[in-house]
Parts: structure tokens; C-alpha cells; sequence
């Protein structure tokens, strides 16, 4: 006896089964999103997730969900901006522009990784030919259609702040905020802890107690929409490193970055996953992992606490620091440790070849 579907295809004339397709065809097209067109700001320094989430991000890329329209810097670490680099051309994107910090207000930390990606990975970065990354976010939000930029902080706010309190110049006649309101669709930030961050130490750790009069500025005045991704334990229920750490770390920087930040901060084999969940969510939504508060507003205190008020409500504000199922903390890891890990599209990684049967095992 046929199968059904050969039954049904006989009864189908050919020109009827082409307009089918067709119509499948146009329908798939309709229905592909274009990429996200992300500016990313990172403190690519003192905690090793940045790196993770920028090979995260060229992952997307590299899936036709992102375009990454730039990368900029939030400290004043010299090794950052290299880092950054080292891996943008690891993913055959060396093009892609890097600002840097220029604000007095940005503070310098160590990184237990930055400066050997820079030095052990191949990359063409000159920081005195480095745009200012306020600088870099004019001229790339200038060149882009209205309401079409997303960006990503996962380190300190200092950038934003400048942007938002920059004057015309030759980019745009806008000033920084009008500039903002034109062309970013959405605004992404790793910072804090919700509802609320209660720590009473003025330690100048995550990224709202570093520069929070820069927090505090860009809260209050940021034009669209700001949607805040908690870390603690909601980054540590998805923390990855298992399969990063298994990768060569001669090949691979994030494999490298994790391996130097396990072995000298003695910590491992795993590490939180805070700015990688600000990248999924910015990429690809809330849906269907994460739990949205979208009622309320973020409150800032003069040394970066925050804590999240139920009233009055500002509607450009929202964050997600739970998951709509916690059970499936370890699934959503898996998918961030498989991002960090995909090879390369633009400049594959080769695979050694298996050995011939019979030859001495390498040392
Ligand atoms: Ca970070």
C-alpha cells in the first residue's frame, strides 16, 4: 500500500504543486528576522563572562541573528580594547570598530586574562588610532536607520552617560540624548542584582557600584526602552565553563580567557553566566526562558544600589532576574556554552584529523 502523502501528490497537478512551494518559499522569507543590529559595550577586565558573551555574540552573528556594528570599552584597562580585538578577528570579523573609554569618570580594574588574549591571539588593534567610544557611538548611530540600534552594556555605564551628554558634531547635528531617541531601538544592561542590591560595603564591584553617578545619569535619562538582566544567583543557577575549559585553549580565546581566570583566581570549573544572558536576551527575547517585571522603576542610590520600586511605574523600564522555570537553568546554560563554543563560521577552526590506525598515540 502507498503512503498517504504519495496518494495525495497524485491528485496534484504540477503547476499547482509549484505554487505551492512558491508560497511555502515567500512565506519562510516573510518570516526571517533581521539581524539585530547590536553596539556592545563591555569592562572586558576584571570577570571572564564578557569574554564568553562577545564569542556568544559573533556566534549570532555567524547564525544571521546579530550584526555587530561595533564594540566598545567601559575601563581603562590598556589590555581591553586588544582583548577585544584578538577576539573579533578570531571570528574573521577584524573589522569591526573599537572604541575606548575617554571619561574620567572610568575606573581601572585588573583582568586576570585580557592582557594574554591580547599578546597570544593574533589581532591588528592600535589604540592610538582607537576612536573615543562616545565618538564611535555617534558615528555608528548616525549611520543607521531610526529606531533600528540595539545596545548591550555588560560592564560600566560611563559610555552611555557620555553619549547621552554629548553635543553635535560631525557625525550629527543631535545632541547625544535626541541622538539616542532617534536610533536606538532597545538598550540592554547587565547590572545589579533584583528586586534589590543591599550590599552595605562601598567595594566598587559589578557594574552600577563603579561609576554610579554615570548609572544614576543614564537611568534617569536614557529615551527608550531599558531592559535591566540581574546577576547572583540567577547568573549562577546557568553557569557555564565545562565545555569552554574542554576546548584548546592554544586555539580558542575563550577557552584561554577561562582557563587563566580559573587557574588564578583558584576558582572554577565554572563561573556565573550574567552578561550572556543579557546577550540571549537582547538577541533573541524573553521567550521562552525568562520572566519579565515590567511595572516599576529602577532606583539608584548615590554609591550604585539599586532596588527595584513598584511605583511610579516608568514604562521604559523592565528586567528579568528569574526564569519563567527554574529547572531549566542547566538547559539554558548548555545553549550559552554551545554559542561560546560554535566554530566559527567566517574563519573555521580546524579539526585535527583522527590519527591513522596504527600510529603511536601523540604525546
Ligand atoms: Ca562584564
Amino acid at each position: 500500500m502507498q503512503p498517504t502523502y504519495v496518494v495525495i501528490f497524485k491528485f496534484l497537478s504540477i503547476p499547482l504543486l509549484f505554487l505551492l512551494a512558491m508560497t511555502s518559499a515567500l512565506h519562510a522569507q516573510s518570516t526571517v528576522k533581521a539581524p539585530v543590529r547590536v553596539i556592545f559595550d563591555t569592562d572586558m577586565d576584571s570577570d571572564v563572562d564578557d569574554v564568553a558573551a562577545l564569542c556568544q555574540l559573533h556566534a549570532l552573528a555567524d547564525l544571521g541573528e546579530a550584526e555587530i556594528l561595533g564594540v566598545v570599552t567601559s575601563g581603562r584597562n590598556e589590555w581591553s580594547g586588544p582583548c577585544c580585538a584578538a577576539i573579533n578577528t578570531f571570528y574573521g570579523r577584524p573589522e569591526i570598530p573599537i572604541g575606548l573609554v575617554s571619561s574620567p569618570r572610568a575606573i581601572l580594574q585588573k583582568s586576570l586574562y585580557a592582557e594574554e588574549l591580547a599578546k597570544e591571539f593574533p589581532h591588528k588593534f592600535d589604540a592610538s588610532k582607537a576612536p573615543k567610544a562616545v565618538d564611535l557611538y555617534r558615528k555608528i548611530l548616525a549611520s543607521q536607520p531610526d529606531g533600528s540600534v540595539v545596545i548591550i552594556t555588560v560592564g560600566d555605564l560611563t559610555n552611555l552617560a557620555g553619549l547621552l551628554d554629548s553635543k553635535p558634531d560631525a557625525a550629527s547635528p543631535l545632541d547625544g540624548r535626541a541622538l539616542v531617541a532617534a536610533k536606538v531601538k532597545e538598550y540592554f544592561c547587565m547590572g545589579s542584582r533584583y528586586p534589590a542590591e543591599t550590599d552595605p560595603g562601598t567595594n566598587r564591584w559589578g557594574n552600577f557600584r563603579t561609576d554610579p553617578e554615570s548609572v544614576r545619569e543614564v537611568v534617569a535619562g536614557w529615551p527608550t526602552m531599558i531592559t535591566f538582566t540581574g546577576g547572583g544567583k540567577f547568573a549562577d543557577s546557568m553557569a557555564i565553563g565545562g565545555k569552554i575549559t574542554q576546548l584548546d585553549p592554544k586555539v580558542w580565546p575563550v577557552s584561554r580567557g577561562f582557563q587563566l581566570y580559573f587557574e588564578r583566581s583558584k576558582s572554577g570549573p565554572t563561573r556565573h553566566s550574567a552578561d550572556l544572558i543579557t546577550v540571549l536576551v537582547a538577541v533573541r527575547g524573553f521567550e521562552p526562558y525568562f520572566k519579565i517585571v515590567d511595572k516599576g522603576h529602577n532606583e539608584i542610590d548615590e554609591i550604585g544600589r539599586n532596588a527595584w520600586k513598584d511605583e511610579p511605574d516608568a514604562p521604559n523600564q523592565r528586567y528579568t532576574s528569574e526564569l519563567v522555570d527554574p529547572s531549566r537553568a542547566r538547559e539554558i546554560a548548555a545553549i550559552f556554552e554551545a554559542q561560546a563554543t560554535a566554530n566559527p563560521k567566517l574563519r573555521p577552526v580546524a579539526t585535527p584529523a583522527p590519527a591513522p590506525a596504527g600510529a603511536p598515540a601523540s604525546p
